[in-house]
């Protein structure tokens, strides 16, 4: 069936690194407003904002204190309003972050519940006495308030909302239909398919998560996201995209099939994964064929699939899967071209379009993220040397991501020090530097984006792979008589083709040598047949 987010392709924006309109060092609405006609001109239909709400910003955004209002570092409703109005004169959509598995502890909700209130206590969960659980930034998920515990699977600023109780529904309806009614097209849901505890009691070790057989994928979380499929999202011509932790193709499939229908999409992170041993902060040697087979794994498996390599909270995929020295242009060009071809909804993080690598970072000051730290100092309790701290962390730290944009040779983010440092590379990898070379990967970010558009198959057509070996990716896509066959070199060698390209070459990063039966390190072609 034609829907229009198949055909749409998301750009994801951070707000608080990617525009600086009142000079305080912090990225804001209007900000976002003063580039609405460079997204427009990449191609892009959909803004995904991360958390605008009002937060104390323990976990920027992702701990929210107010979820019908706007934080006053990014704005007012009245910006809110003027974005959602530009954005739909230009043509664009937007979808909102919305994170119900906690709130902030300043929420009025916990600070009530808090108080003992008859009504708001069961908003939260509480427990006199702690179970063996460990969260998602390590350590503990209970803490002690007078003579209970309350759960937090993330921060302890982020208690967990009683997701058992009714009530805690009503209010996430009521705040979805505020949304909607304001003109949004839909939702990323942070965390969903953890929000309902079956239990509290202790569950089996594990290195990390213990307990989460207790809340991951739970019959109770099918029942909420149901309702809310039925009596909200039904209503209105928008979509969701769940993210999924730990999700694997058939559980992502029950919350997406069209005869369930409770999501319409899920990020999955097994392919972001690939480069891990137990857990995201040991990395291990990147392997392509790794990541292609996961991909592959995925593109048959699941129904539908919202397709990344980049997000808020991972590291850049030109440092991570490509090679952001020798091979920066290459590879940067080859993984977007395989992410907006290959089958489901693409998502885009800003800065990806420009290939922005990851940053340096000098001392533990330098990174923001609660999480980097937290797990810093846990490394150290632990006696980790400093100097495998260091490495461990700068592989992994969320930070990465969020640098902000350098929108020109000398930043252009801010007049005065961002909230977060700059990107040192900024003088080579800008957007205004790009917009103006034609050979730039914003440029091919931009064709691609546009090829993608002139045919149906990227949106509607089969996935067959057709060779995946060593690092080199080839697959079609297929829609009645339109074939299009896509090659990618994920390594920085020259390989051998198993067969002659035939068909017209409407697309490549790289000038390809016909006669040479090879393609070069990090190339990626798009054949017409
Ligand atoms: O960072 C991660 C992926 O490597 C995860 O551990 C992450 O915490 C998890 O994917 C959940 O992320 C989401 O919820 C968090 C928030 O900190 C993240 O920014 C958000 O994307 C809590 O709301
Ligand atoms: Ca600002």
């Amino acid at each position: 069936m034609k829907t229009f987010w198949k055909e749409n392709v998301v750009y994801q924006i951070y707000p608080r690194s990617f525009c600086d309109s009142n000079g305080d060092g912090i990225g804001d609405i209007q900000g976002i407003i003063s580039k609405l006609d460079i997204l427009k001109d990449l191609g892009v239909d959909i803004l995904w904002l991360s958390p605008v709400y009002q937060s104390p910003n323990r976990d920027f955004g992702y701990d929210v204190s107010d979820y019908l209002e706007i934080n006053p570092e990014y704005g007012t409703m009245e910006d809110m309003d003027a974005l959602l109005l530009e954005c739909q004169k230009k043509g664009l959509k937007i979808i909102m972050d919305l994170v119900i598995n906690h709130t902030s502890d300043e929420h009025p909700w916990f600070i009530k519940s808090k108080q003992n209130d008859p009504i708001y206590r069961d908003y939260y969960i509480w427990r006199d006495q702690p179970s063996n659980w460990s969260g998602f930034f390590s350590g503990t998920t209970w803490e002690k308030y007078e003579d209970a515990y309350y759960l937090h699977l993330f921060l302890k600023e982020q208690p967990d909302l009683n997701w058992k109780n009714p009530k805690v529904l009503e209010e996430t309806k009521e705040i979805m239909h505020f949304w909607l009614k304001k003109g949004v097209s839909g939702f990323r849901l942070d965390v969903i398919n953890i929000i309902y505890k079956t239990s509290l009691e202790n569950g089996k070790k594990h290195i990390a998560l213990t307990g989460k057989e207790h809340y991951h994928s739970q019959e109770g979380c099918h029942e909420i996201l149901k309702t809310l499929r039925q009596e909200v999202m039904n209503k209105y011509e928008a979509f969701t995209v769940g993210e999924t932790v730990l999700v694997t193709v058939d559980q992502a499939n029950e919350l997406i099939h069209p005869s369930r229908k409770e999501l319409d999409m899920v990020f999955s992170f097994e392919h972001m994964e690939v480069d891990q041993i137990n857990n995201k902060w040991f990395k291990t040697k990147f392997k392509p064929q790794k990541l292609i087979d996961t991909l592959i794994k995925w593109q048959v498996g699941a129904y539908w699939n919202a397709n990344y390599l980049e997000n808020h909270d991972q590291p850049r995929s030109v440092s991570r899967f490509g090679n952001d020295k020798a091979y920066h242009y290459e590879s940067a060009t080859a993984l977007i071209a395989m992410l907006l071809t290959l089958k489901g909804t693409p998502f885009i993080y800003q800065g990806q379009e420009i290939g922005m690598k990851n940053g340096e970072f000098k001392t533990m000051e330098d990174y923001k993220d609660p999480e980097t730290h937290r797990i810093e100092s846990l490394m150290r309790k632990l006696h980790f040397p400093k100097g495998l701290r260091k490495h461990l962390i700068h592989k992994t730290s969320r930070d990465h991501a969020r640098m902000p944009i350098p929108w020109t040779r000398q930043g252009g983010f801010s007049i005065s020090k961002p909230w977060i440092q700059m990107n040192t590379r900024m003088k080579e990898i800008n957007v205004q530097s790009q917009m103006e070379d034609q050979t730039s990967i914003w440029h091919q970010t931009r064709t691609l984006i546009s090829l993608r558009k002139s045919y149906s198959s990227f949106s509607y057509g089969s996935f067959n792979v057709r060779y995946h070996q060593h690092g080199v990716f080839v697959y079609e896509r297929i829609l009645n008589d339109e074939k299009i066959e896509i090659i990618i070199n994920l390594t920085g060698m020259y390989k051998k083709l198993n067969k002659m390209i035939d068909g017209n070459i409407i697309w490549s990063n790289q000038p390809l040598d016909i006669k040479m039966k090879k393609i070069k390190p990090y190339h990626a072609i798009i054949v017409k047949n």
